[in-house]
């Protein structure tokens, strides 16, 4: 089975959570753009849901696929989130951020009863490093800001490479907020809520790609099937 395969697999399985009537987050990202698609067809069958999208892309892919959209300005709460994740850990914490869109991300997580992580097996590590740390940045000052994320690198036991995310053009790859992204590339993080809250007051740091405490649920879909992890 080929990993597009799996990542719709586990869509589909993420599917079958959602009820009639829910307000729903929609993530970004290639496995939540199955969830997507196989939502519009569920809405063309008659399912009434309204989704909040969490990047243009995604938006746009609700729009084609006719899921009814709103936005968190018109709404309370939202039920449940299914998102994808870029590195899932065994307590449900994730990186996320790869696609670039971690802010509009963690905001709709946060504001969600509910969130399910999709992806496929790789996503799953026993510790939170390998995959780059995105951290979204405001351009002002960005040297400061680097100076200030390295401090607190150090005081959470990390160090390495600070990259600005370029676009293949060469220039600064800019998230839908207008903000840029670091990539850290730490190799291993020992303690990643510990990190996440150092990261936070920093100013000129929008927001981070640790997603602490915000998955209730990973489904994860392997050769074997899904796993799904509680
Ligand atoms: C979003 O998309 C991100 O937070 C994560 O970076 C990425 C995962 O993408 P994919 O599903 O394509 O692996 O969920």
């Amino acid at each position: 089975m080929t990993m597009d395969a799996l990542k719709r697999q586990a869509a589909a399985r993420a599917l079958e959570y959602v009820e009639d009537g829910m307000r729903l987050g929609l993530g970004t990202g290639s496995t939540a753009r199955h969830f997507v698609e196989l939502l519009g067809e569920r809405v063309r069958d008659g399912l009434k849901v309204v989704g909040v999208p969490t990047s243009e892309a995604t938006r746009a892919d609700a729009e084609r696929c006719g899921v009814p959209l709103t936005t968190l300005d018109d709404l309370d709460r939202l039920d449940l989130t299914v998102d994808g994740a870029d590195e899932i850990d065994p307590d449900l914490n994730l990186t996320k951020g790869g696609g670039g869109a971690l802010l509009r991300e963690k905001i709709v997580a946060a504001a969600s009863d509910r969130m399910i992580v999709i992806a496929d097996e790789t996503k799953w590590v026993a510790g939170l490093g390998r995959f780059p740390l995105p951290i979204e940045v405001i351009p002002f000052g960005l040297a400061a800001t680097r100076r200030a994320i390295t401090e607190v690198f150090a005081k959470a036991g990390v160090s390495g490479e600070l990259a600005v995310r370029k676009q293949p053009d060469g220039h600064a790859f800019v998230t839908d907020g207008g903000h840029w992204i670091f990539d850290a590339h730490l190799g291993q993080i020992p303690d990643a809520s510990y990190l996440a809250g150092l990261l936070n007051p920093i100013p000129g740091v929008v927001e981070h790609g640790l997603f602490i405490g915000l998955a209730r649920v990973a489904m994860l879909a392997g050769a074997e099937g899904i796993r799904i992890v509680e």
